[in-house]
């Protein structure tokens, strides 16, 4: 996790173990051995794993694909029907069954509604990697492909309340964050990342993230937008998904 600033003196001073490398003028180099309570490393564990986990985790090449709706209709939506991760965690946050106590705002309503909870690869430990996730109460959209301007107000609230929420409890303003969807996401039920603004976060860059705001401006001007544009999407070598495109020959 980042190192909290006030904790960075500490660091330099008693606890740490400090063994010199290498020492030229004013510069040196020293294997620092941070105390426990500050060599904290975020965990988290997936048990048990599918392949699909395992292949999400693992190092891989990644490959782009130029996804065209037809694309989307004959290869990728019989795909992410056949095979996706389990949506169990997304249920139980919109249940309650699970996280109840870490959301930092709801709009209740079914259809236009969501829920706000801290992403788990966020500690809420400090703001430099701050990670949240709206996650809708409707359950047919899966991806940014099912948008149309009929989602428009679902949109709006999610774009309006939650940077609200996130100002009022966390004190950073709507215009520090980057709110954004990933096309294609690992989790086919429609949510919107949080992040800070200064943070690049593992897939907040262009071939992945689409800004709420570009894509509530898109639906405006034409409902089936993003049922008639191609969208890129990043592959990894190893994704069943990206064979199919090949068996196309789509790449
Ligand atoms: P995504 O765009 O579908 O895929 O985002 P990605 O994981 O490849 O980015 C899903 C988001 O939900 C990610 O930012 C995950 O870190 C987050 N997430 C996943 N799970 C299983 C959980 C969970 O159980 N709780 C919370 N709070 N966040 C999760």
């Amino acid at each position: 996790t980042p190192f909290q600033e006030e904790k960075i003196p500490e660091l330099l001073r008693k606890h740490a173990r400090l063994e010199l490398q290498m020492r030229n003028d004013i510069y040196s180099t020293y294997h620092l051995y941070p105390p426990p309570e500050l060599s904290e490393i975020k965990t988290t564990v997936v048990y048990p794993a599918t392949e699909k986990h395992l292949r999400k985790y693992l190092r891989q090449e990644v490959h782009l694909v130029r996804e065209t709706w037809e694309d989307y209709r004959n290869i990728t939506l019989p795909f992410i029907q056949s095979q996706s991760f389990s949506l169990q965690w997304v249920y139980n946050i919109l249940e309650k069954k699970a996280e109840a106590d870490r959301i930092i705002h709801e709009n209740p309503d079914p259809r236009d509604g969501f829920v706000l909870v801290p992403d788990f690869k966020w500690n809420q430990s400090q703001l430099d990697d701050l990670y949240l996730i709206a996650l809708v109460h409707r359950r047919d959209v899966k991806s940014l492909r099912d948008l149309t301007g009929e989602h428009l107000p679902l949109l709006r609230n999610i774009l309006r309340e939650g940077q609200e929420a996130v100002a009022e409890r966390f004190g950073v303003p709507g215009s520090r964050l980057r709110v954004y969807l990933h096309y294609q996401p690992s989790y086919y039920h429609l949510h919107v990342h949080f992040t800070a603004l200064g943070y690049e976060a593992a897939g907040s860059a262009a071939e992945r993230a689409h800004l709420l705001a570009d894509v509530l401006d898109n639906l405006a001007l034409d409902s089936r937008y993003y049922q008639r544009r191609a969208l890129t999407c990043a592959l990894r070598a190893d994704e069943p998904l990206l064979a199919k495109f090949r068996e196309a020959g789509r790449l």
